[in-house]
């Protein structure tokens, strides 16, 4: 024996479990306003202490305040509500379409539509995202067509990728939106490795890598983070800190660093900590970091507060992990409810309104979802064809696979 006794393991435990009450008051949440915005070109050592804030614009008044507010029009805001709002029924109609065996799985983004929808507003055409299953509000946001989405998830004979993907595993290079891969944090160096040949090619494009709280423990996080740094790679670094990795809370993946923004920190890198939920902060905050790399001053990273109010997956029960009213006492709010608020005090939005859009924009899903029924869905209707497997893979297919099609007879 030491004098200093036996070790022990220290396990980080979630502050409430199923059947406890929902407490919060870990999380310190700054006032709206509060936090200033340096100029994109700071020396990032100036500004450490924004790792270990959150920068927000709307209050609870549903006013817009402080210097980050001001990046977007009215016009663009009541847009992005839409896009927000479209998002949410999109996921709500096909969660119903998992239950109703017309796919295998489905992803919800409830409760971090504004991290998505907003970020991509604050892209230019031709700049790469490479982002997981949460983040469907890029292509919403960015007018790729529902019905196409749709034809993924159903796996049908218009499915775009032919039934090659997991359902939600979408890509569209036009829209981009680089393929998605179950495998996590490969993002985030595919993202650094592409923002470096686009500097390498003298290009103006940037790249925008994404990953979750959880995904952040993976080791090519810190690969990512090391070459973004050492070559001032053109990137922006997303981490969507919704609070869970499946059943495994924030605490566990985030370690001893206090937040995971704070991990930019010891790169060298700009490490902002945005309201997850609030449109108005993540686009200004995206926006910031966008004009940086696109002025070749090098990678940001961003850490968005948010909270995972749905399941993980379908394959996922929350409550087996986490008090059942947990949503309901999260600080930051609902990113749908805080926009609409903020536009119906500006004015130009009213309780009205919003139900004819919200009527409009479910007749609008509706519309995409009969269309997609008609070329299939998981057990019914059309599909890829056999000889949709042998193509697209390969630009000249090697000759056992040619050999193998010969068998197939297609
Ligand atoms: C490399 C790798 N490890 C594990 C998994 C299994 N897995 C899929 S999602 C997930 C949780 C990820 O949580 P987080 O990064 O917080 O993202 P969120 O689902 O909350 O958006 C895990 C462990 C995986 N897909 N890839
Ligand atoms: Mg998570």
């Amino acid at each position: 024996m030491t004098e200093h006794g036996p070790l022990s393991l220290h396990v980080p435990e979630p502050e409430v479990r199923p059947g406890g009450t929902p407490d919060f008051s870990n999380v310190t949440i700054p006032k709206a306003g509060s936090v200033p915005r340096p100029e994109v070109d700071v020396d990032p050592r100036e500004i450490r202490d924004l790792a270990y804030s959150i920068i927000r614009v709307l209050n609870r008044d549903g006013e817009a305040v402080g210097p980050w507010a001001g990046t977007l029009t009215d016009e663009e805001l009541l847009q992005g509500l839409r896009d927000m709002m479209t998002l949410r029924t999109f996921d709500a109609r096909m969660l119903m379409a998992q239950r109703q065996g017309k796919t295998s799985f489905y992803m919800q983004h409830m409760g971090e539509e504004a991290v998505s929808c907003a970020f991509r507003k604050a892209l230019a055409p031709g700049d790469m995202n490479f982002p997981t299953y949460r983040q469907a509000g890029l292509l919403i946001a960015g007018g790729y067509p529902m019905v196409d989405m749709m034809n993924q998830i159903f796996s049908n004979e218009r499915d775009p990728l032919k039934g090659r993907q997991l359902p939600v595993m979408y890509s569209s290079q036009e829209h981009g939106f680089f393929s998605i891969s179950g495998n996590l944090t490969t993002q985030f160096i595919q993202a650094v490795g592409w923002a470096m040949a686009s500097a390498i090619r003298n290009d103006t494009k940037i790249a925008a890598g994404w990953v979750g709280d959880g995904a952040t423990a993976e080791s090519d996080f810190h690969a990512a983070l090391v070459f973004a740094s050492t070559y001032t790679a053109p990137v922006v670094l997303n981490i969507v800190n919704n609070q869970w990795a499946i059943s495994t809370f924030q605490g566990i993946a985030r370690g001893g660093s206090g937040t995971f923004a704070a991990r930019g920190l010891g790169f060298g890198i700009p490490a902002l900590r945005v309201d997850g939920n609030d449109y108005l902060a993540v686009h200004a905050v995206a926006k910031w970091a966008v004009e940086r790399a696109r002025r070749n001053l090098g990678p940001t990273l961003i850490e968005y507060v948010t909270y995972r109010v749905g399941a993980h997956s379908t394959s996922d029960d929350p409550s087996a992990y986490r008090p059942k009213e947990e949503s309901a006492a999260w600080p930051l709010g609902d990113p749908v409810l805080r926009l609409k608020n903020h536009l119906i005090k500006r004015s130009v939005w009213s309780e009205e309104r919003h139900k004819q859009a919200e009527a409009e924009i479910l007749d609008a899903v509706i519309a995409a979802q009969k269309e997609a029924e008609s070329h299939g869905t998981l057990h019914a209707g059309g599909k890829p064809t056999v000889r949709d497997m042998f193509e697209g893979v390969y630009a000249e297919m090697p000759p056992h696979l040619r050999r193998q099609r010969q068998e197939a007879g297609v």
